[in-house]
């Protein structure tokens, strides 16, 4: 061999060997997209009896569909701080949606930005104070509104926007990626909607064709919560009994009156004004011009509606303007995706789509979530990371939002801190296919509040739901997840399964050790809830 060719077979093995490094030494880009209250039902990468998402299953055809994933407590604000400090509620203080989230918490996010992230945040936080870590924000006041919101920036200053809100929350993400965003960094990027959460308004061009559709309804819709405890029979998230006439059926306020409905919550047409009334007149009529029509024609049907009619309409309402506002995510979802691809980013960039928690619609007969059943307790995931997920696949591990922030450390080789509790999912996106976990913690507090969902914390298996409500009740119920996967029979007095409790409670008292509960802390909570209220 000559000098020559030795040289270059040399500089030629050297580059290969050097084209992975380079790689690896170039953090990807992290996208995290989340909804509020996003059923996994109503994404039809799980399932398309409800609706089309095209752009939010993008991401599972290019990558991860997790059809087992969960939270740890279901509701919004614990939800997002779990997210965001990698511990469980009862570590991070944010046990509900009222307590204040303790800013002294080490979230990933200033993590990530610490070790070199360029990050943004735009959208619903609800924290009660400003994301601490991020280079730029814009997030809505508390639940925000649908209708012209108003934004928190970075800079304090409060300011309105004219518009729909989801619309609204995706020009500021895309202005960002195309105005603010450095080249020589990697990015961090949180776009959180609002959407689709209560009182469930989608934009003029969705609730004109959502409004004309019907929906199948689920098995459950007439429950009578039979064979269960106390907590499912006194919840109030009821569609025909606990939803609001004006704020959530869009019956206008005065029909109310004419039909003599009452109210249901004493926030009923309050909620109403809170956001149809934020609409300029011009919007305003656009909205009466199809809402309008959809009251005349129940003023003309009410008199003769029986109880099982009007849960039936109001069924069909509800999902009208709850999948119509999904909708709006979802094409909100297929702009950003477009513009990663667009730019070149979409080769270098991990993208997670998730909501804060599930939510029921209609099963149960319900709307809304806390509890640890199947719709509130699980929740959508979705994650496309282009060289190292395998376009496609599916994963059934029970995997947890616990685990989001050392996961996306880990992405970004960034090192967590010893004290989070959750477990990477890298190991699970590279294809890694061993028993991930055999068991998962839940623990719900904000009791009593609005729906009523009383205390209760629980460890769930494959197989299994051990739950244990407390506070004003001191009851356990048992599911057996395979046989009865719509959880209408509690089966913790049936004989059959004796062993099966004993084992669980055993499991279940090691969990709580594990993640450092207790019933000393189920105290403090309600001693710290019974003086904030
Ligand atoms: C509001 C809603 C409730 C909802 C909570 C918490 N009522 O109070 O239905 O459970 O927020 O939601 S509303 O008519 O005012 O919207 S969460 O997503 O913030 O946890
Ligand atoms: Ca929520």
């Amino acid at each position: 061999m000559t000098g020559l060719r030795l040289l270059i077979l040399c500089a030629l093995a050297a580059a290969v060997s050097c084209a992975p490094k380079e790689e690896s030494a170039t953090p990807p880009n992290i996208v995290f997209i989340m909804s509020d209250d996003h059923a996994y039902q109503a994404i039809s990468a799980y399932s398309d009896h409800l609706m089309q998402t095209p752009n939010i299953d993008r991401i599972a055809k290019e990558g991860m569909l997790f059809t087992n994933a969960c939270v740890t407590n279901s509701i919004c604000a614990p939800s997002r701080a779990v997210i965001l400090t990698g511990k469980h509620s009862h570590l991070n203080g944010k046990i509900d949606n009222k307590f204040p989230f303790d800013t002294s918490n080490v979230t990933f996010p200033q993590l990530l930005h610490d070790a070199g992230y360029q990050t943004a945040m735009f959208g619903k936080l609800h924290f009660g104070n400003s994301p601490k870590g991020f280079d730029q924000f814009k997030i809505l006041p508390g639940q925000g509104t649908y209708y012209n919101p108003d934004f928190i920036t970075k800079y304090d200053s409060t300011i309105r926007v004219e518009g729909y809100t989801t619309d609204l929350i995706t020009d500021m993400t895309l202005d960002w990626l195309e105005d603010e965003r450095k080249d020589d960094q990697p990015f961090m990027l949180m776009y959180l909607h609002k959407a689709p959460h209560r009182e469930w308004l989608p934009p003029e061009r969705h609730y004109k064709e959502f409004t004309k559709k019907t929906f199948p309804e689920p098995s459950t819709l007439f429950d009578d919560y039979e064979g269960r405890g106390r907590a499912a029979k006194e919840a109030e998230m009821n569609l025909l009994t606990h939803m609001n006439w004006a704020g959530d059926s869009k019956i206008y306020p005065e029909l109310m009156d004419e039909l003599g409905i009452p109210e249901t919550a004493v926030w009923d047409k309050r909620a109403f004004e809170r956001e149809v009334g934020r609409q300029t007149p011009a919007q305003r009529a656009r909205w009466d011009a199809v809402y309008g029509p959809i009251n005349e024609d129940f003023k003309a049907r009410y008199p003769s509606m029986t109880q099982e009619d009007l849960m039936r309409w109001r069924y069909q309402r509800y999902m009208q303007d709850y999948l119509g506002s999904i909708a709006a995510v979802d094409d909100g979802v297929g702009r950003v995706l477009d513009y990663l691809e667009e730019n070149g980013l979409a080769e270098n960039t991990l993208v997670v789509y998730t909501s804060d928690q599930g939510f029921y619609l209609g099963e149960h007969g319900w709307f809304d979530k806390r509890f640890i059943y199947n719709e509130s307790f699980k929740t959508p995931l979705l994650v496309k990371w282009p060289g190292v997920i395998q376009a496609g696949s599916k994963n059934t591990q029970m995997v947890q939002n616990l685990d989001f922030a050392q996961t996306l450390l880990d992405v970004a080789g960034v090192a967590a801190p010893a004290d989070m509790q959750g477990t990477s999912l890298v190991p699970l996106f590279k294809g890694e296919t061993k028993n991930f976990r055999e068991a998962v913690y839940y623990h719900y507090y904000e009791y009593p509040s609005v729906h009523m969902v009383k205390r209760h914390y629980a460890i769930v298996t494959e197989d299994y739901k051990l739950v244990h409500f407390y506070y004003d009740v001191d009851e356990w119920e048992l599911y057996d997840r395979k046989k009865d996967p719509d959880e209408m029979l509690s089966v913790y007095d049936d004989p059959a399964y004796a062993d099966v409790v004993v084992k669980l409670k055993e499991d279940l008292a090691a969990l709580r050790i594990k993640y450092k509960d207790s019933e000393v802390l189920d105290q403090q909570y309600i001693d710290l809830y019974n003086v904030q209220n």
